[in-house]
């Protein structure tokens, strides 16, 4: 009886501090979705406003990536950190090209499990930033995958560059290619915006680390 009465003022307080907490929380996500939308669309916009055709496009250079699941890393006997299974991770995750040139990325994905994208992440489903306004997949050209089935986003807010990638079938891989010419020279951040990591908002784990699900592009004049 004194036990419960004595127990009973602080319940309320936890419940307020646990619901204050989330608030805050959800307050936080809230703003860095809306942040990192706002960048990518002021990326976006002043991609398309600052651009002046260049006369002749430089060459085309290739650059690939992959997606390697965890699966994938142990068959691979690449040895992280973080262990096995820690979570899918980009390899080549940094690279460097030349302002002017058109840069074909091809990124081959062995995820299965999509990381569907609600709220005001849903605009990483579209593609932006590309030659044409596409990427292909497995070679049928695509202007947005559904949220459902996005697994991971290359996004590069500085450049205005967004590329969703689908899951791909399981056992198999899916390979995503996409044409953009970089105009504005710098070290560009590139990052995963779907929620494949773990944590809260599955926002931590290899959403966190560089070289997983975050690296730089390098462009140079
Ligand atoms: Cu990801």
């Amino acid at each position: 009886m004194s036990d419960t009465g004595a127990r009973r003022p602080s319940t309320p307080i936890v419940v307020v501090a646990v619901l204050a907490s989330i608030v805050v929380g959800l307050g936080v996500s809230v703003a860095l979705v809306a942040g990192i939308a706002r960048g990518v669309r002021a990326g976006a916009e002043s991609l398309t406003s600052s651009v002046t055709p260049l006369p002749t496009h430089g060459p085309t250079v290739t650059e690939s990536m992959q997606i390697l699941t965890g699966e994938v890393q142990a068959k691979r006997h690449i040895i992280t950190p973080y262990g096995a299974g820690f979570g899918p991770m980009y390899t080549n995750a940094s690279w460097s090209v030349k302002a002017g040139d058109t840069v074909v990325l091809r990124i081959r994905s062995y995820d299965d499990g999509p990381a569907p994208l609600t709220g005001a992440q849903t605009m990483f489903d579209r593609v932006e930033g590309t030659v044409g306004g596409i990427e292909t997949v497995d070679g049928k050209p695509v202007r947005q995958i559904a949220n459902d089935q996005v697994a991971h986003t290359f996004t590069v807010v500085g450049l205005g560059l967004n590329l969703p990638i689908p899951a791909a079938p399981t056992g198999k891989y899916v390979t995503v290619v996409a044409r953009f010419v970089p105009q504005k020279t710098g070290v560009f951040i590139w990052q995963c915006y779907a929620p494949c990591g773990s944590g809260p908002n599955f926002m931590g784990g290899p959403m966190a680390v560089e070289a997983w699900m975050e690296g730089k592009v390098q462009v140079v004049r």
